[in-house]
Formats: structure tokens, sequence, C-alpha cells
């Protein structure tokens, strides 16, 4: 276990005896002894197998053996206990941000209330006002918290936040006084979905630009506004909260507010160990209590010795020890991407023509782009049977002798059959340049029957790329139930590229996914599946993905210059 771990078995502790209504000294001393765990430069179990727990401040003979009794076992006796004594429902409570111990205790006692649906249900029925000491007004603040915690539960698709981020920030960018203006959060990880929108500024005059903020014309309801912050909420039902700092401080500030919580944890921890602490405000010596303040991120990354972590890396894995060994990788970036794979045209379901679909690919400076329709069994797609795709493959030659500076390359998007077949003659692709192969239906299959149906298909010798590999789609279609690891496998013996499916509602292979294929080394490609030009813009969601899975330009095959992306896909 570790300090974090063991200070909030020690904060909950002193959460349930509050609301047992102990005695307060015996309360503030386990917050006291969480408090000084939590800030400790060593760590806990170290201390504790040295016996040199009760040199912790706060921590006394009977705290010292509860530790050791953690640290040694992963479990505490006397926590289990106290646990019991409570239903579940009433540490939920607490998880209501203004409803603490001294609350939840009298919520629980005097009106018998275990859960948050309950709770919610008793203010809306006048019983939480009409409490002593309690009033209007603060029942009127937990309903308004457990809205946004119920809110927060409903996640929104990067895809669908970050246009909306973007239209804030253009709206904002002329407001005189303003500074600076950074997305923060899981929306600057470029998380698949994201909660809340945080955003991070600095100005010469906050008020006025948080007034601005306030009435933005897609501002639906103002939740909350003060002097340095306001949080709104939006068309559409998204959150979004803008807090601005003084500049010098900037930097600790949009560090903190990127999280993820389990990176800013690990980083804590970190920094304890060489006698730091960190915070939003800056960095401060422990031993002369000195606080630091950091203008930016990159300074602040480098105060503490460590390379600049991307933000993308940012989720509590790996990425602090590799920083400190200055062992990070150079990640993919949009400028690296060489061509798309995966582009359909209005001769299959695409809204454009062949043509309108590589100048959007050539504007976009690419040096290649495959064309890939779908085949003949798609038949909602207006799949290509055999005589309109020597028709279609007729225009694709000519428009690539036409068009200078990019090589369109003859693609198709075959079908992979429920029996694992293709939908597709062996001929039609022998003449592609790059066929890409897919579930399109029976996605109910069990996960035996879909592993080998996908498995079928990429040992045919025509399929280079399988696209999006698990059909899901954020917030709408469960992926299917196919096993992973088994169509890496297949991946690296039979040679066949995986595809990133760049389009937001996919996001198909996702981060997690993605860093494990390549970790095994399996070829990967970024693809955008787009139906129309604008949708070629979609690349930039699959590189963040690729960037989430720690890729490098090399682990990506559509980084490659023709030649070499060419050999590599046959390979
Ligand atoms: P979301 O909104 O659920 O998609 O995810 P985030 O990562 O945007 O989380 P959010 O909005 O609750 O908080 C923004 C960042 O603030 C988070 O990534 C890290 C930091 N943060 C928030 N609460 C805590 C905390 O209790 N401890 C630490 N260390 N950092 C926190
Ligand atoms: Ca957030
Ligand atoms: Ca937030």
């Amino acid at each position: 276990m570790n300090n974090r771990q063991v200070a909030e078995v020690f904060e909950n502790i002193a959460d349930l005896l509050e609301v047992k209504g102990e005695i307060s000294f015996k309360v503030r001393a386990y917050r006291r002894a969480a408090q000084a765990i939590d800030h400790l430069p060593q760590d806990i179990a170290q201390l504790s197998r040295e016996d040199k727990l009760r040199t912790v401040p706060g921590v006394g003979e009977a705290i010292a053996r509860k530790i050791q009794e953690l640290v040694d076992t992963g479990r505490l006796e006397y926590y289990e206990k106290l646990r019991a004594e409570f239903p579940d429902g009433v540490l939920k409570l607490m998880e209501v941000p203004t409803v603490g111990p001294r609350i939840a205790a009298r919520l629980h006692k005097e009106l018998g209330i275990t859960s948050v649906d309950a709770l919610e249900q008793a203010i809306l029925a006048g019983q939480v006002a009409a409490l002593p000491r309690l009033g209007e007004k603060t029942a009127e603040k937990i309903l308004k918290s457990i809205q946004s915690l119920r809110r927060k539960d409903q996640r929104i698709p990067l895809g669908q936040a970050l246009p909306v981020v973007e239209g804030i920030m253009a709206a904002l960018r002329g407001t005189p006084g303003l500074y600076t203006l950074a997305p923060a959060g899981s929306l600057r990880r470029l998380a698949e979905t994201v909660g809340d929108v945080d955003l991070m500024g600095t100005a010469e005059d906050p008020a006025r630009v948080l007034d601005a903020f306030a009435r933005l014309p897609l501002v639906r309801q103002v939740l909350v506004q003060g002097p340095k912050k306001v949080s709104v909420l939006v068309d559409g039902g998204l959150q979004v909260d803008l807090r601005l700092v003084e500049p010098d401080s900037f930097g600790s500030l949009i560090q903190y507010f990127t999280g993820s919580k389990q990176h800013n944890i690990m980083l804590r921890e970190w920094a304890n160990r060489k006698g730091l602490s960190l915070s939003e405000y800056g960095i401060t010596h422990l031993d002369t209590q000195e606080l630091e303040k950091l203008a930016t991120e990159e300074a602040f990354y480098q105060r503490l010795g460590l390379q600049y972590i991307p933000p993308e890396l940012r989720e509590g894995t790996t990425e602090v020890e590799l920083a400190e060994a200055g062992r990070l990788p150079r990640l993919v970036e949009l400028g690296d991407i060489a061509g798309d794979l995966h582009v359909h045209s209005n001769w299959s379901d695409g809204h454009a023509s062949l043509e309108e679909m590589a100048l959007a690919a050539q504007r976009r400076g690419y040096q290649y782009v495959a064309l890939t329709d779908h085949s003949a069994g798609r038949g909602i797609a207006h799949g290509l049977n055999e005589e309109r795709r020597r028709q279609q493959l007729a225009e694709l030659r000519a428009l690539d002798q036409r068009l200078p500076g990019i090589r369109i390359l003859s693609g198709m998007e075959v079908d992979i059959r429920a029996d694992g077949s293709l939908d597709c003659p062996d001929e039609l692709m022998a003449q592609s340049d790059v066929v890409v192969a897919a579930v399109h239906s029976a996605m109910g299959q069990d996960r035996d029957r879909m592993t080998a149906r996908v498995m079928a298909a990429m040992r045919s010798p025509h399929v280079d790329i399988v696209a999006h590999p698990t059909c899901r789609l954020l917030g709408e279609r469960d992926p299917v139930d196919i096993d992973l690891e088994a169509v890496f496998q297949a991946a690296l013996e039979t040679g066949t590229a995986l595809e990133i499916n760049a389009m937001p509602p996919r996001l198909d292979l996702k981060d997690v996914h993605a860093r494990r294929a390549r970790d095994l080394g399996v070829k990967l490609v970024i693809s955008t599946d787009s139906h129309s030009p604008d949708q070629l813009e979609f690349m930039s969601y699959g590189v963040g993905v690729a960037r989430r899975a720690w890729c490098r330009p090399e682990d990506i095959l559509n980084t490659r210059p023709l030649p070499e992306f060419l050999a590599r896909l046959r390979l």
C-alpha cells in the first residue's frame, strides 16, 4: 500500500467516527495522522518495516499499530468493523461534495437517509430544509451538488465536447484583458469521454472575463459564480468551469487541473520523496515551507527534474518513472501522418465523389490516400459488385494520373461475413492496393465465434488491415465480444495491420488496447473512415488515441513515406 492509500483509510475512519458522533479529539487524531501520512516524504510501508512509524508527526502507539496491520495485511480489522456499522449508502452520502460527516450523520440519524437518491427525495420534499440549523440554503446547495454529481456520471464523448469547447474559446478570445485561455482536465488529455470541462486562464481583469463567459449565448445556466471561477451548464448539458489565476502561477494551476488524479497522486508522492510538496499554487519546499510559483507547465516539470510529460500520458501508469529516466517516447503527431487509408466516396455510402475526397486529402498535404468503398455484400452501403468496381477502378486510376503530388491508392472495405468468409471475390481484392476488412453484421456472436471470424479474415492473403476491430459506438453500442489478445497474436503471425479508427464515436481500437497492440509490436494504422471531405479532419482524434497508447511515429504505418508504407503493409 502506498502513502495515499493508507492516508485514505485514516480519512475514512475519521469521517465514520464523526458520523458516529465520537469525541472530537479522537476524530482529529485520525485526520492529523492521515494528513501527515499524505505529506510524508518517505514511504510509509518502509518506515513500518524499519519500526520508525513513531517518528511521523501525529502517529502515536495506537495508530502506529494500525498502520503496521494495514501495510502488512492490506486490511485493517478496526476499519472493517467500523464500516460494517453503517449501511454502505452513508459513506456514499459523503461523496456528495457538500455533505460532510456531520451532515451525513444527521441525515442518517434524524431522517433515516442511507442513499443519495433518498437524500434527493428528502430535499425535494422539504424535509432537509426543515432540520434545525440546516435550512433552505444548505438543502439547495446539496441538491445542486447531487445534480452535478449525476451529470458527471453521464460522460460526454470527446467528439461532442471538443467542438463546443473550441467554440467557447473562439468566442472568448477577443475579450479585452484576457491573456491566456486553455483547456485542462480529461479534455486536454484527450480521454474518449469527459465528465466536465475545465478551462484555465489568466487575465488582467478576471471579473470581466468571467462575466463574458457567463453571458455567452450557449450558456443555459450559471451554477456557481465567484471572483476567480465560474461554472456553467451549456446547451447539450455539458458543464464547463473557467478558473483564472495570476500569470505567475498558471503553470502549476494547469498542471494540477489537467490531472489525471492518478497522475497527480503519483507525482505528488514522487515529489514528497524529494522533500517537495505540490499543489495548484506551486511547489513547496518542505524544509523551508517556501512556495515556488511556476508560470508554465514546462517549468513545473523541469523544476522537478522530469522530462515534460505530454497530457495524453498523464494517466498514472509508468510516465513519472520514465520521465525521471528521460525515456519518454517521442509521440506521434498529426503532422507525421502521411496518408489516410479508409475513405469512402459516393460509389458506396459516401457523400462526395472520388475526386472531391482525393482533393481533400491532397489539401491536407498527404502523400497518399486509399479510397476504400464497400464491397458488394454491404447491401445497405450500396457496395460495389464486379462490374461497378471495374468502372470505379478506371476512374481511380485516371484520377491518380491527373492529381499531382498525391498517390491515389485503390482500396476496398470488404465485409467479414458471419462465418469469417469475405464478401468479395479474390481477384477483385488482388487488384486493390489496400484491402480493409471489417465486421458490420451479426455483432451478437459469442466470443469464440467472433474471434475465429476475425482471425479467419486475417488469414486471407489479401486482407491488409482490420478496421474498427471491436465495432463499438461510444454511448450507443457496446464492443463485440472478442478475444483481442488472440487477434493481436494473429495480427503478428499474419502481418495484418489493425486500425485505430478515428471517427469520434468509434475510436476503435481504443487507447488501452492500442497500447497493448503497440507493446506487442502489432502493425497499427490510423484512419478516419471518412464519408465526406470534412471528415478527414477526424484524423486528429485518431492521433489522440495513438498518443494515449504511447505510439511513436514508427509504430504507425501511415506515417511512413509511400514506398516504405507499401513494402511494410505487404510484409
Ligand atoms: P472528468 O471531468 O471526470 O472527465 O475527469 P477530469 O480528469 O477532468 O477530472 P475533474 O474534472 O474532476 O478534475 C480535473 C483535474 O483536477 C483532475 O484530472 C485532477 C485534478 N483533481 C481533481 N480532484 C482531485 C483530487 O482530489 N486530488 C488530486 N490530486 N487531483 C484532483
Ligand atoms: Ca473534467
Ligand atoms: Ca472539473
